[in-house]
């Protein structure tokens, strides 16, 4: 690996809605390499911990109640620059701006509003390493979950 690794999601309404197959074509026509994948029912618990910054927003409960509603599908992008480069394809945080300022972007095309937004991405290279290290095991032969029960 000669890049920088970053982590993406496809949440839930991603799942749902089938935009698995057209997210991760748009993550390869991009260079990205895709280190791990990992598709996991997220249970509350590690819900609350993923999103821990964000556990006093008046938000949180919903994002909790959404992001555990339906299988996510994880990944490791490595790339130079991913984890700018992933943010700038995903495009901005509410899908229904995004859809009129980034027409083009991930969240634009498969996302509805702030909350179904389809996808998420690490917002900096230390947030990248945390959450990484979170749902990934760091071994030479790699791809191993702990703590998470994969389907
Ligand atoms: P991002 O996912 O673009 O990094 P964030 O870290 O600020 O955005 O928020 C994490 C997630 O929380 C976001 O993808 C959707 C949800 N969220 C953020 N702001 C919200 C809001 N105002 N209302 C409802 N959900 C929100
Ligand atoms: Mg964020």
């Amino acid at each position: 690996c000669f890049g920088e690794r970053t982590l993406a999601m496809i949440k839930p309404d991603g799942i749902v809605g089938n935009h698995t197959h057209f997210i991760k074509t748009t993550i390869l026509a991009s260079s990205f390499t895709i280190l791990q994948e990992i598709t996991l029912q997220l249970d509350r618990h590690t819900a609350q911990g993923f999103y821990a910054e964000h556990s006093s927003r008046t938000f949180f409960p919903d994002l909790i109640d959404f992001i555990t509603s339906a299988p996510v599908l994880i990944m490791v992008l490595d790339k130079v620059s991913a984890v700018s480069d992933w943010r700038a394809l995903i495009g901005p945080t509410d899908a229904s701006k995004a859809k009129l300022t980034h027409p083009h972007s991930i969240r634009a095309m498969c996302g509805v509003n702030v909350q179904r937004n389809c996808v998420h991405g690490s917002d900096s290279t230390k947030s990248a390493a945390r959450e990484i290290s979170f749902f990934f095991n760091h071994t030479d032969s790699g791809g191993n979950v702990s703590e998470h029960d994969e389907l």
